[in-house]
């Protein structure tokens, strides 16, 4: 039996009344539990699925994120999803999709709730100084080699502190803990899949300058003192700029620019 087959048993019914968008979710994919809705991306995208398509979970037994890390996705508290997009251009502006999706969930939570999350490059949003999302885009070739990019959303919605692990508690926060109410999570997940497609295709139709202006406008790692750790060495500095590619540019000790790749990088704020 395939990933899916076994998976089958777990899949709900999600109402989508209230998606505002014109492709993106209209495959929807429910399931109560997956190991990571990245990685039934993969099964989708195996059997044909087509651009657009979103899986979403309650809950996540192997929720992952970058270089192997671990998403904490305790049950029904959040919103962890997967979208499937086939990007028309090279592997190499890929990274730029990350960007663009930070800024389409920025902008979903303040529309949806009035909160100003901040921008921390080059995939964490924060709130109060504590992550409440983080965002894993992955490649993934089909057997006939096309190039798919699979972004997974984790955001914290309705997460107690103690839904999280000791190890985090401290560094990470939700919407609600913020507001101090209970947040109806179906609203702010179409608003964010709308919010999603229109960043997404302004990106395709216009190029990464309107992405690059509101990332800009919403982050808060330029001009802070980082320490940045990329296989295996350590690089001290002010972060000055993103690149055009995404890339964020930091300025060492001794004046030199350092340009690094989303992807490859943990990076930590020091001042
Ligand atoms: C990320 O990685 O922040 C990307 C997380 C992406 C999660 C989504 S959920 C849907 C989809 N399916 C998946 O399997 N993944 C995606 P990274 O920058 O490597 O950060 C990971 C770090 O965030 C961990 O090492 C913890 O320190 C912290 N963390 C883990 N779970 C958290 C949570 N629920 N809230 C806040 N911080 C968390």
């Amino acid at each position: 039996m395939n990933k899916l087959q076994n998976l089958a048993r777990l899949r709900l019914n999600f109402t989508t009344n209230g998606l505002k968008t014109k492709w993106l979710g209209k495959n929807l994919y429910y399931y109560q539990t997956v190991d990571s809705t990245n990685e039934v991306a993969k099964a989708y995208i195996d059997i044909g699925q087509e651009e657009g398509t979103v899986i979403i979970a309650d809950y996540q037994t192997a929720g992952r994120g970058r270089l192997g890390r671990k998403w904490e996705s305790p049950e029904g508290g959040g919103l962890w999803f997967s979208v499937i997009f086939k990007p028309p251009f090279e592997l190499k502006y890929f990274p730029q999709v990350n960007l663009l999706a930070a800024v389409a969930v920025v902008e979903a939570v303040k529309k949806r709730t009035g909160i100003a999350l901040g921008i921390k490059w080059p995939n964490d949003l924060l709130l109060n100084h504590c992550k409440v999302c983080g965002i894993l885009a992955e490649t993934y070739f089909n057997k006939e080699e096309v190039n798919y990019l699979i972004l997974g959303v984790g955001l914290n919605v309705n997460v107690s502190e103690d839904d999280l692990s000791q190890e985090i508690r401290l560094s990470s926060t939700s919407i609600n803990t913020a507001l101090k109410k209970y947040i109806q999570r179906e609203p702010l997940f179409s608003e964010i899949l709308y919010c999603l497609e229109n960043w997404y295709e302004t990106f395709i139709g216009s190029g990464i300058s309107a992405v690059r202006r509101a990332w800009l406008e919403n982050n808060i790692t330029l001009g802070r003192w980082v320490e940045i750790r990329s296989f295996g060495e350590v690089f001290h500095g002010k972060a000055v700029d993103i690149s055009m590619d995404g890339n964020l540019l930091v300025e060492g000790e001794r004046g030199e620019i350092k340009s690094f790749v989303t992807g490859d990088v943990s990076l930590r704020v020091i001042d």
